[in-house]
């Protein structure tokens, strides 16, 4: 089912924001990147600010591989690919946004019988040096509600946030796909929001 994922999406870098509350150390080092790569602007360590230059060498450490995101007219629809960390830590995405839908975490879980979708209280982990496959009927990032139609072929943008404050953009690819209409149970705890979309 998987094999239709478009190829020329398995290339596609990356850029990953380092936001400041991040080890002294790991500070040190995109301040000497940013300062040889962007011209003597504002070499400025104490405000690095959301617009930090991408570092090569911090990019490496987190991407998503083959994303790809559900095509769909309006309502909910979901994204999907391979977390990849290859950092020395263990990662835990906190959040997920996207201009096309708010958006949350989600996980797959049994109830009756049936397969339902529910948020991801803690978040999804990557543990260090591994990785975390989001697909249907697994993890996945929701749409919750369309702002307006995915179609085949367009590219949706994505960020990531972790528990630590960094973030992590990346870009998928809308592709058709007919499964991944599970149903949606929202979790007991979490509230107002849930009212079951379909
Ligand atoms: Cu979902």
């Amino acid at each position: 089912m998987r094999t239709t994922v478009p190829r020329r999406t398995r290339l596609r870098p990356i850029r990953t924001v380092l936001l400041p509350a991040i080890g002294a150390l790991m500070v040190g080092a995109l301040v000497l990147g940013t300062a040889a790569g962007c011209g003597a602007t504002d070499p400025s360590p104490s405000r690095p600010g959301p617009e930090a230059h991408p570092s090569t060498a911090v990019a490496s450490v987190f991407h998503v591989r083959d994303p790809w995101v559900k095509a769909a007219q309006s309502g909910m629809t979901a994204a999907f690919g391979v977390l990849v960390n290859d950092s020395g830590t263990d990662a835990t995405i906190v959040s997920a946004t996207s201009s096309v839908s708010p958006m949350e975490l989600h996980e797959m879980t049994m109830k009756d019988g049936k397969m339902l979708m529910r948020p991801k209280a803690d978040g999804i982990t990557v543990k260090a040096k591994s990785t975390h496959t989001l697909e249907p009927s697994g993890d996945h990032l929701m749409l919750m509600a369309l702002a307006e139609p995915v179609q085949p072929g367009d590219e949706v943008t994505f960020t990531l946030t972790f528990a630590d404050g960094r973030t992590a953009e990346f870009t998928a690819i809308a592709k058709p796909f007919t499964g991944a209409g599970e149903s949606y149970d929202p979790h007991p705890g979490s509230g107002p929001s849930a009212s079951p979309a379909t």
